[in-house]
Order: C-alpha cells, then structure tokens, then sequence
C-alpha cells in the first residue's frame, strides 16, 4: 500500500497461464505530482515471446510518461512494426484538472465503479498495435473522489466482473477475493488491477 500523499491506491493480482513461467501480460503505474498512469499490455501468443513485446511497451510507456493517452497509443504503434503484436490499455489520471482519460486497443477491458457503485464497463477499440494504424477512441471523465478503475487482461471473464466483492472499497480487498473466488481460469495470463482514487 502507498504511502499518504498518494492518491492513488493500488492493488495488483497477476498469474501466468497454465504450465507457462512466463506471464505474457506486463504492467506499469506511476504517480507523479500532478498525474497518475497506468498501462496494461498483453501480447499476442503467450509466454515469453509475448512477454517481450507487452514488455517493450510498458518501456516505452515509462520513457514517455508525461505524453497523452492518445500520444502513447500512437508511439507504441509506431515502435511494434515488426514485432509481435499487443493489446494495450492506458488509463491517466489528472488530479489538477480532476479529470481522467483512458483507452485500449483490443482485449484489454477497462471499468469504472463510482462511491455511488455504478459500475461501467468501457468497449475497448478493435484491434492490436503493431498492426496498421486506425482510429480509435480515448474516453474522458470527471474524477470523483472514492472512484475506482478496474483494469484487466482477458484471463478475467465477465461473469467474474459482476461480483458483488468489486463494490468494496478496499483495492487489495478486491484482488484478494479475485484470487481466492474468481480467478480460476488457467487457460491465458491473467491480470487484474484495480485503482482507488482518494482525493
Ligand atoms: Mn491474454
């Protein structure tokens, strides 16, 4: 847990498919100042190939870590051809504006709980990086204190998103329950952040 000038609490649950030591899946948060990010990639194929790539990206994400969500998407696009392919999600939060933005390119779901418990989930764009460049959407919203973002990898299903135990407060209470209830598919990497913003 962080320390008391965050505002961001995180908890993270990841586990690699089946028989792979490699989890294909690679994630990366920060807070800054005056922004939090985090991204979320999952390579194509799995093991550790795909890991190579998801891990490329986070390293870009890092070294451009003030760019905009959609400034990110595009470099990363840019420095895959050739490589294998990812899904990705960026998700930054302003805490001077009180805004957010986020998107995801392909099966990397993104959902938002507010204090209220109104859940919503986000339809990722369609597609991969490292493929041609598209269009695709960066959502915006108003970041309300006690709101949470769930960020995940296709090993997690929906039915799984609808449990009651994603209305809590506590994040590493979310990821704990995930792992010890949910969390049973073996079949592909699996990651499961979940972020509280505090004020
Ligand atoms: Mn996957």
């Amino acid at each position: 847990m962080g320390v008391s000038e965050n505002h961001m609490e995180v908890s993270v649950f990841q586990q690699p498919k089946k028989g792979n030591y490699y989890c294909g899946d690679s994630y990366y948060y920060k807070e800054t100042e005056n922004e939090f990010i985090c991204a979320l990639a999952d390579g194509l194929g799995s093991g550790e190939y795909a890991k190579e790539s998801s891990q490329i990206v986070m390293d870009i994400i890092e070294e451009n870590v003030h760019a905009d969500v959609e400034q990110l998407i595009r470099i990363c696009n840019e420095k895959l051809v050739g490589k294998r392919g990812v899904v990705l999600g960026v998700l930054k939060v302003n805490f001077r504006t009180n805004a957010y933005t986020f998107s995801s390119i392909g099966n990397i779901g993104i959902m938002t709980i507010t204090e209220k418990q109104e859940k919503k989930r986000s339809i990722p764009n369609s597609g991969y990086l490292g493929g041609y460049r598209r269009p695709f959407k960066v959502f915006d919203g108003v970041l309300d204190p006690g709101i949470i973002f769930i960020m995940f990898s296709d090993g997690v299903n929906s039915m799984d998103l609808s449990a009651k135990y994603f209305l809590g407060k506590d994040v590493d209470r979310i990821t704990e329950t995930y792992a010890a209830i949910g969390g049973k598919n073996r079949d592909d990497d699996t990651t499961l952040i979940a972020m509280r913003y505090l004020d």
